[in-house]
């Protein structure tokens, strides 16, 4: 059993295995060249040579335990026919969103427009370099992509002011959004991932009541879904106030944190596997600082189920150097 399902399964918490959020990315020359000449990002995700040539990059460097599908969560609303362009320096510009479009929108339709990502996911499937590893698929959790789709862009810190008016709307958008993600989720499960990532990088921004509806109920729908596709199911609630109260509610199979989490309370607290913590910051700094601050996490839990990554995606000025030393530290471990 490759390692990443291994420790999520057989609850194992020795040799400790590894991959990165965001491995894949403008930290690495070799991505920045491909993206120079091709600056529209949606159709570098639909180019199944490259988005496959890419999720491999990484892996091609490092020793990494698995390799992440290059996509973006984003490509769901594009799916659904919501306009979407990935501006330099400002980040994802999404269009009007139109109930009627959507509605238009069957299974078929929706499969393909977004067949090249399948294609590039069995392409990886096949490939030397992943025998043995795991091939993550991901999705962003229904709240996270209501997010954009409301909102049109980052929320950085803040949603738009008539964020929750059209209650209609919102609920509308969330069963659509739910059952295709079940779809997609699907195919990529089908062509080829073994395990799924669900991306809630916005739940920090809802308050403990309106969780239930927007975060726990939809993700444990999709939980569930996963589940019973016989496929381990990671959740990345970030900056979500109480990780432990979401784990008794969602049952994740295993749950990612993010770098705000106290990684000595959460590995009392939780008892499922656990994944990530370090600040991508780190990873800017010293190499002395990177190995106090990974033998840190890896101490912390080295009779827990963990799986290391960082807290948050490797951020596009980290030197590769250093994510070989920290690869290299947690494999010698
Ligand atoms: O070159 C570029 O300008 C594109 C940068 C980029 C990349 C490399 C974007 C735009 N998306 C991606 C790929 C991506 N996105 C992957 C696969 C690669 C990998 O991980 O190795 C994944 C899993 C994502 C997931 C994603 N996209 C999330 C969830 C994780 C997170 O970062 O919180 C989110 C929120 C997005 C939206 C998005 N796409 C791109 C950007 C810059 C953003 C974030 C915008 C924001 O700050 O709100």
């Amino acid at each position: 059993m490759a390692p990443i399902q291994d420790t999520i399964i057989n609850k194992k918490t020795t040799n400790t295995p590894i991959w990165l959020m965001r491995q894949a990315g403008r930290y690495l020359p070799e991505f920045r060249e491909i993206r120079k000449l091709n600056p529209n990002f949606v159709n570098l995700c639909l180019n199944e040579d490259l988005s496959s040539e890419i999720t491999l990059q990484p892996l091609k460097r490092f020793e990494l335990d698995a390799a992440i599908i290059f996509s973006d969560i984003l490509m769901l609303p594009y799916g659904l026919n919501q306009k979407i362009e990935f501006k330099k320096d400002f980040g994802p510009q999404l269009g009007p969103l139109n109930l009627n479009e959507i509605l238009k929108i069957d299974e078929i339709d929706f499969f393909q427009k977004l067949y090249p990502i399948y294609k590039s996911i069995e392409k990886v499937s096949r490939n030397n370099l992943i025998k043995n590893k795991n091939l993550i698929g991901f999705v962003g959790a229904p709240w996270t992509l209501l997010v954009y789709m409301i909102n049109k862009c980052s929320p950085k810190k803040k949603l738009i002011k008539d964020f929750f008016k059209d209650k209609f709307l919102i609920n509308r958008i969330l069963i659509i959004v739910e059952k295709f993600l079940k779809l997609h989720i699907n195919h990529q499960i089908k062509n080829g991932a073994t395990v799924i990532q669900i991306f809630d990088s916005w739940a920090g921004l809802l308050e403990e009541k309106d969780l239930p509806n927007y975060v726990y109920i939809p993700t444990l729908n999709l939980v569930n879904y996963v589940k019973s596709l016989n496929t381990p199911v990671i959740c990345f609630p970030r900056e979500i106030k109480n990780y432990k109260n979401y784990c008794d509610i969602v049952k994740p199979d295993a749950i990612s944190i993010d770098y705000s989490v106290d990684p000595i309370s959460i590995s009392r607290e939780i008892n499922i596997p656990i994944q990530g913590g370090l600040d991508p910051k780190v990873l800017l700094s010293s190499a002395e600082n990177l190995k106090k601050e990974t033998l840190k996490y890896l101490e912390i839990f080295k009779d827990h189920p963990y799986i290391f990554n960082l807290g948050h995606g490797v951020l596009p000025e980290t030197n590769p150097n250093m994510v070989d030393y920290l690869v290299k530290m947690v494999k010698d471990y």
